[in-house]
């Protein structure tokens, strides 16, 4: 491997650790390096890295900023070179534009991995590298970089959340058995990486059948290792995913019992027209404040987008679509509420629907190898392109598949 690519790896591992705390914004990290063959500078020869860094929170440093930060005012950038996994921006906007620091700083190569698609950036930040005289290296280890923020790409080009359809299957392909106890049909490897999924995606949908007859809790309990091991330096890993629930007549259960299976926020999804039981109306910041008898105590309805419910500190919402909404509308209108990824766990309904509206990025099923119900609830057909098979989990197989936009 090239040298310029093992230190664009190193970026996307750093990059990672952005894991849901960045999001809508991509993930990113910077390394900065000795450039011996410039032969600029003496360096000893094993610090190579100079400084290592990522972005880290929605609305702080950039990773190059970061980067920069952590070293001294006056540091001698001659004969080094920057890598980063996504152009430098091109715009001032919560943070100054990446770009022009390392112009100031006069840091004389870039390598970045792919260009950003926002429209605000867009191979803004290579022009103005290039203008300023700096050599700039583009697409080193592209596939990997885009791979890594296709969640990102998907949110910036088609101005929807990610979707990612993910469910556990019997060996003869049912969901669920035909008694009333939830089975358990994947094994405990399989629960590991769905909860490490959690870790890293906004938000998880289920329709309301799957909430009132499963009751889950749609949170993150299991299979942390790899992930705390990644992130080691990350406080609070287990920020719990926005619980998203498909109830188009308002006809769940919300009690306290039910909202505390998770300190996820709540996002109730019901359509226009259906009523809410005593509303007493409060206005605050375009957001009007709705109790309704059958819903919990202080819940929000959304009747305004542009809030980044992800990150708010209220435990429930409500949030009106139009009658017969696609789920292309309901991913847009989530994207305008922060949410930049979603995963669909079921039932089979909802996951058929996204199915069916050609909403999807990627799939992942969980099949048991030796789990037979004979009879139940038939899984959903996959009518996309074919499937890849990952490594097993456990005694389960793991069938995949990603839009071409991801890969
Ligand atoms: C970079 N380095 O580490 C990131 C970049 O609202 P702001 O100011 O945080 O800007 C968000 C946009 O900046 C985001 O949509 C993407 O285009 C770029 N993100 N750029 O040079 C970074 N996170
Ligand atoms: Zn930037």
């Amino acid at each position: 491997m090239e040298l310029d690519e093992t230190y664009m790896l190193r970026c996307l591992q750093l990059a990672r650790r952005g894991m849901s705390w960045v999001s809508p914004n991509p993930w990113v990290g910077a390394v900065l390096v000795n450039d011996f063959e410039s032969g600029a500078k003496p360096y000893p020869k094993h610090e190579k890295i100079l400084a290592e860094a990522w972005h880290a929170r929605f609305g702080k440093a950039h990773a190059e900023q970061a980067l920069l930060n952590s070293l001294p005012i006056d540091f001698d950038y001659a004969g080094t070179t920057l890598y980063v996994n996504l152009e430098p921006c091109a715009h001032v906007g919560k943070t100054p534009s990446c770009a022009n620091l390392l112009i100031e700083k006069g840091i004389p190569r870039v390598v970045v991995g792919m260009l950003d698609p926002n429209p605000l950036v867009a191979g803004k930040g290579i022009d103005l590298l290039q203008s300023a005289g700096i050599r700039v290296e583009l697409g080193v280890l592209e596939k990997d970089c885009m791979f890594l923020n296709r969640r990102f790409v998907v949110n910036q080009l088609h101005k929807r959340a990610y979707t990612m359809l993910k469910w556990a299957e019997s060996a003869d392909g049912l969901m669920d058995g035909m008694n009333q106890n939830r089975k358990v049909i994947s094994g405990s490897e399989s629960h590991h990486w769905v909860h490490e999924q959690r870790a890293m995606i906004d938000a998880v949908l289920v329709g309301i059948d799957t909430w009132q007859k499963d009751k889950p809790r749609l949170n993150i309990r299991h299979g942390l290792q790899g992930v705390m091991q990644a992130n080691i330096d990350l406080p609070h890993v287990n920020k719990n995913p926005v619980r998203i629930v498909l109830d188009r007549h308002l006809r769940g259960q919300y009690d306290q019992e039910s909202l505390a299976r998770s300190d996820g926020n709540l996002l109730i999804v019901y359509e226009e027209g259906v009523a809410i039981k005593s509303p007493a109306a409060a206005s605050r910041n375009g957001i009007t404040k709705d109790v309704n008898s059958s819903l919990p105590d202080g819940i929000t309805t959304i009747t305004k987008t542009g809030k980044d419910i992800k990150s708010a500190e209220s435990q429930a919402y409500l949030l009106e679509m139009p009658k017969q909404y696609s789920m292309p509308m309901l991913m847009k209108a989530l994207l305008e509420l922060g949410i930049g990824s979603v995963m669909v766990e079921g039932g089979a309904k909802i996951l058929s629907m996204f199915i069916d509206a050609g909403c999807v990025d990627e799939v992942h099923i969980l099949r048991s190898q030796t789990l037979v119900l004979e009879k139940g609830l038939q899984s959903p057909v996959w009518t996309g392109p074919l499937l890849t098979q990952e490594s097993a989990l456990g005694n389960d197989a793991h069938w995949s598949w990603y839009s071409p936009t991801s890969k």
